[in-house]
C-alpha cells in the first residue's frame, strides 16, 4: 500500500494488559510478551512518523459485563450461551474500566483517538466500529473526519476483535490491510479461518510493514 500522508490510518486494536502474557492478563493471547508489545510499539511508532494518523481501540468493560462468566452463577470460562437470540462467549473478567490491566500498552501521545468499546453492561462489542447491539461507536466519524480512506489494522485477537473490527471497517469503505506479525489469536485454528474470512471479504494481509 502507498501511505498517502493524511489518508492513511492505523487502527490498534486493544494493546492491553489484560490481554497479553507479558502483563500476565485475565485473558492472555499466546504471544503477547514484551517483544511483541515492543514489536507493535515500534511499527506503530514507524507508521506515525511515515505520516500516518493513529487510532486505537480500547476494551473497556464495566464490573457487571454480560460477557464475564462470573457474572453468570454455574456458568464456567469459555462456555458459549444465548441471550436474546445472540450468541456469547463467556470470558474471564477482563479489561474492567480503570484498572491497571485495561490501559492501552502503547504510547498514548500517539494516538488521534482511542475509542472505548463494551461500555454496556448488557452487549459485548469485538467491533471497534458498532456493539452486539448495534450501537456505534465515534469511530467511523471520527475517520470520516480526518479523511481516511486506507487502514492498516493489527493487534489482539486476531479471531476475536482484529477480525470483527477488520471487516467492519471494509464493510464501511476503508481499504484494509492487516499487519499479521503484529496480530496474535486467542487460537490457531480460529485465527486461520479469521484471516481466510478477511481475505476474502477482500482485505489485504500483509505479514510485516516492510513487505508493503
Ligand atoms: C477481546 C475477548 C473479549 C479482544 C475482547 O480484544 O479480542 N476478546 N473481549
Ligand atoms: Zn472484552
Amino acid at each position: 500500500m502507498v501511505i498517502e500522508a493524511g489518508k492513511t490510518g492505523v487502527l490498534v486494536v486493544d494493546i492491553q494488559g489484560d490481554f497479553t502474557t507479558w502483563k500476565d492478563g485475565s485473558l492472555a493471547v499466546d504471544g503477547t510478551d514484551s517483544h511483541f508489545i515492543e514489536k507493535v510499539r515500534k511499527t506503530t511508532k514507524t507508521l506515525d512518523k511515515k505520516g500516518c494518523l493513529i487510532f486505537g481501540t480500547q476494551d473497556w468493560h464495566p464490573a457487571d459485563h454480560v460477557s464475564f462468566f462470573t457474572n453468570h452463577p454455574g456458568k464456567q470460562a469459555f462456555e458459549v450461551i444465548e441471550i436474546d437470540g445472540r450468541t456469547q462467549v463467556l470470558w474471564p473478567p477482563h479489561c474492567i474500566q480503570g484498572t491497571e490491566n485495561a490501559k492501552v500498552l502503547v504510547d498514548n501521545d500517539l494516538f488521534m483517538a482511542i475509542v472505548k468499546k463494551g461500555k454496556d453492561p448488557g452487549f459485548d462489542s469485538y467491533s471497534g466500529f458498532q456493539d452486539d447491539g448495534g450501537a456505534e461507536t465515534e469511530l467511523d466519524s471520527v475517520l470520516k473526519r480526518n479523511a481516511i480512506k486506507n487502514l492498516f489494522v493489527y493487534g489482539i485477537a486476531t479471531d476475536v476483535c482484529v477480525k470483527a473490527t477488520a471487516i467492519d471497517a471494509a464493510n464501511a469503505g476503508y481499504n484494509v490491510t492487516i499487519l499479521e506479525d503484529l496480530c496474535r489469536g486467542v487460537a490457531p485454528d480460529t485465527t486461520e479461518s479469521a484471516l481466510k474470512e478477511m481475505k476474502e471479504k477482500g482485505i489485504t494481509v500483509l505479514k510485516e510493514l516492510e513487505k508493503s
